[in-house]
């Protein structure tokens, strides 16, 4: 029975608005199905509030990437590096998002624009060094939606960005949030030190922490990482520990969590009927 009841609620934690309501929805049905009675009432509406005060508490769902990329939506190239956290590669974990200005990608550069919703105009408002006129090729994003409780919040991320451009100024990273486009790092930019660190670029920031103020309500946050003019040298914007401020005070909640309040409202139940 346990079986079931974790296996039909995780895919709707992987769907990406399981924020809002998947997870809540397909653990009350699965209940209801496997006990009756009238303390089961009570049980299901605990188990509706464990859920809700979860997501409630902490809007960013698989924030560290240690579920892969389940509940981000991608565009591109896109992945994890899956490496011990001495690697370099994550600040949180074993895992870190990767997204990716493709090594001879196609052009897809007016689909990334569409997918994170910014015009091309706006994106080379925060290219580095200004002027930069080539028209960007290739490109990887992710994105996730989210809600902030009442008296706002505080979005924090660890960023790191990696590159092999000899020719610098082409490629570039940024992230999105609702509607608004933000750099983050550039080969073209000033202020940012490259040495080297990750495995497979020659060039590479330090892990640096960007906090970003939220207002109450929906948020639209992307990651990207996007090709200046020529296509021949590869550059990667490495994401880890998206979270918000108020998730400090709670676990992350990763997809398996939902999984784990599944599991311990099966045994508080088996115990309530045992006692019946
Ligand atoms: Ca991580
Ligand atoms: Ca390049």
């Amino acid at each position: 029975m346990a079986h079931n009841v974790l296996g039909s609620h995780v895919p709707h934690a992987d769907h990406p608005n399981s924020a809002q309501s998947g997870p809540r929805l397909g653990l009350s049905i699965t209940l209801s199905h496997t006990y009756r009675g009238h303390h089961m009432k009570r049980v299901l509406l605990s188990a509706l509030l464990a859920a809700t005060a979860l997501q409630a508490s902490a809007g960013i769902v698989n924030g560290s990437f240690e579920s892969g990329l389940t509940s981000w939506t991608t565009f591109g190239s896109t992945g994890v590096f899956d490496n011990p956290p001495t690697s370099g590669t994550t600040t949180d974990g074993f895992k870190s998002a990767r997204v990716t200005a493709l090594f001879g990608g196609a052009n897809n550069a007016a689909g990334l624009e569409a997918f994170v919703g910014v015009s091309d105009a706006a994106l080379r408002a925060i290219k580095s060094p200004a002027g930069y006129t080539p028209a960007f090729i290739n490109g990887g994003a992710i994105q996730q939606t989210f809600t902030v409780g009442a008296g706002g919040d505080t979005l924090q991320f660890d960023w790191r960005f990696a590159t092999n451009e000899t020719t610098l100024a082409n490629d570039f990273s940024f992230f999105v949030l609702d509607g608004i486009a933000l750099a983050l790092g550039d080969t073209g930019g000033t202020g940012t030190v490259f040495g080297s660190g990750v495995a497979g670029y020659t060039r590479a920031t330090d892990w640096i922490t960007r906090t970003v103020p939220l207002g109450a309500g929906s948020h639209t946050l992307s990651f990207a990482a996007l090709q200046g003019a020529n296509t021949n040298r590869e550059s990667s914007l490495l994401v880890d520990k998206v979270r918000l401020q108020s998730d400090a005070a709670a676990p992350i909640p990763e997809p398996v969590s939902l999984g784990l309040v599944g599991l311990g409202l099966l045994a508080f139940g088996c115990n309530r009927r045992r006692k019946a």
